[in-house]
């Protein structure tokens, strides 16, 4: 006979936190969100912590450059997506590490052959105005000019007119060269009255840019997740297959954390991974494993020795996981699950393993849920997906800007290492779907906003870490009809298409 766990399995959505006693002292301001990211032993501190809870998912729709330095700058960690070669995987893990805090490596760049049109059309894509000219198109091409919203007219310019008709040529550039300091580019922008200053290496190489508004925002970043040699951190995804490979280039290129990305972790092949990992570098190389749903699989992956375990199965916004496979569990309870068997885990060996909940998470409050609940940090893929820094195209979609955002099980993605048991075999069917999210914005204004939220339910609870919200949390289970209740209700709401009479 099989197994019958206790109950039904719940999501974020069906529980509700009630207050407790806050002080005069719990006030969004003193609240802090420092976490555990990697496992020690009581009585020491972590190898690494996180300045705010969220990593940001291992997916080629979420996690690339751009959302490393972004998230870094906030405080969080991005895990770089393992569903390309491994050099390619690396160069990006690289490309973080190199990223000198203010030096922004442009996403929107030109050959002087483009049109107007597609200049038009760049700008619409990646929202941005500044776009340097390069002899090659890349971000790191020979820099040959730059264009900006005042270069052209689009109501009177040829849309044919080449981008070399109307840049403003290098000769006539300022620019920065190589050993420039982020403060010394800061005031060269202000005596020229600049707005941005390229700058390039001894052979005229564009390194990066630095913008008159990132200098005042960066002096404004007091999280910023940095390593010892002041370099934004960085995690990247490995599977169970070709991790002699990758975890070697992914280490050199600065990986600062690995993570198993695999929709099921309960394993073998997870085991056989950790154990090559700290085999071959030792403890100090830190390694995610998972995801699980239940105590068991979170005592088998914590033996293996993972540095925290992911947990959730089937809960993602684009997965079907459920749906095809018939596997997971309501992320709530597994959630509550896993991080009471961390709690026994730590009295009983003097371990703690930190869990991250993984998928699922839709409204802010989810997030507040998941920390009272236990986790101590989430990993987000749609959430982040709908920012400027993730990797994939803006677009117009019946009138309103949607992101591009595909599952790492999907047939776009076509990862199915990670959807297998790690044998040789591929699957042929999907476990993600390919689809959009609203455009959000930059995310450094949507993070701040989201924990603004998180930190103000937290100083209801009378909390103000993430360990005291996890000991005084109350939390009640909904009824559908509460459920109802807590959204506007019989109420007629206001369209502002309506014609109203006062009379
Ligand atoms: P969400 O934040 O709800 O969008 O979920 C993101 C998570 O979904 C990922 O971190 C991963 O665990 C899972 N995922 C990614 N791809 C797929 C899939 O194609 N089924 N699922």
């Amino acid at each position: 006979m099989a197994t019958f766990f206790p109950g039904e399995s719940h999501t974020f959505s069906e529980y509700l936190l009630v207050p407790g006693y806050s002080s005069q002292e719990c006030v969004p301001d003193n609240v802090s969100l420092k976490t555990p990211l990697t496992r020690f032993r009581a009585g020491e501190q972590p190898a690494i912590s996180l300045n705010i809870p969220m990593t940001s998912a291992i997916m080629q729709s979420v996690s690339g450059e751009s959302m490393g330095i972004a998230l870094a700058t906030e405080g969080g960690m991005s895990f770089i997506y393992g569903s390309q070669s491994s050099e390619d995987e690396a160069a990006m893990v690289k490309s973080v590490k190199d990223h000198k805090a203010g030096f922004v490596i442009s996403d929107s760049t030109l050959t002087p052959g483009m049109t107007l049109a597609e200049v038009m059309q760049l700008k619409m894509r990646t929202g941005h105005s500044t776009m340097p000219v390069t002899d090659d198109g890349l971000a790191h091409g020979k820099l040959l000019g730059i264009v900006t919203s005042r270069d052209y007219r689009p109501s009177r310019d040829d849309p044919a007119k080449r981008v070399e008709e109307f840049m403003t040529p290098r000769e006539k550039l300022i620019v920065g060269d190589e050993h420039i300091t982020l403060k010394r580019a800061n005031d060269v922008i202000w005596d020229s009255k600049l707005n941005a200053l390229p700058v390039v290496d001894a052979s005229d190489y564009l390194l990066g840019i630095v913008f008159r508004k990132d200098y005042d925002a960066h002096k404004t970043n007091p999280n910023e997740l940095l390593d010892a040699n002041k370099r934004y951190m960085v995690g990247a995804g490995i599977n169970t297959r070709d991790y002699e490979t990758r975890v070697p280039l992914l280490l050199d290129a600065g990986a600062d954390v690995l993570c198993i990305d695999s929709s099921e972790g309960y394993s073998e092949w997870q085991k056989r991974t950790i154990s090559w990992i700290h085999g071959t570098y030792g403890e100090d190389v830190h390694v995610g494993a998972g995801n699980v749903v239940d105590a068991e699989g979170f005592r088998f992956l914590a033996d293996c020795g993972a540095d925290f375990i992911k947990v959730g199965i089937g809960g993602g916004s684009i997965c079907i996981t459920r749906e095809t496979k018939g596997i997971g569990r309501g992320q709530a309870t597994a959630l509550i699950d896993v991080c009471r068997a961390r709690d026994e885990y730590f009295k009983e060996k003097g371990v703690y393993v930190p869990v991250c909940s993984d998928g699922g998470i839709v409204y802010d409050y989810h997030m507040s849920l998941a920390l009272a609940m236990g986790a101590d940090f989430m990993m987000l893929g749609r959430y982040f997906a709908r920012f400027d820094e993730s990797p994939t195209a803006r677009v117009n979609v019946n009138g309103q800007y949607m992101k591009e955002y595909w599952g790492e099980g999907s047939v776009r993605a076509r990862n199915w290492q990670r959807y297998d048991l790690g044998g040789a075999a591929k699957l042929s069917f999907e476990e993600g779907v390919d689809s959009y999210v609203p455009y959000a914005g930059s995310l450094k204004a949507g993070v701040e906003s989201t924990l603004y939220k998180v930190k103000s339910t937290m100083c209801n609870c009378g909390a103000l870490t993430i360990p005291e919200l996890q000991q005084k949390a109350r939390l009640t289970l909904v009824s559908s009809t509460s459920i109802i209740e807590g959204g506007a209700h019989d109420v007629v709401l206001k369209d502002h298409n309506q014609s109203i009479s006062y009379r």
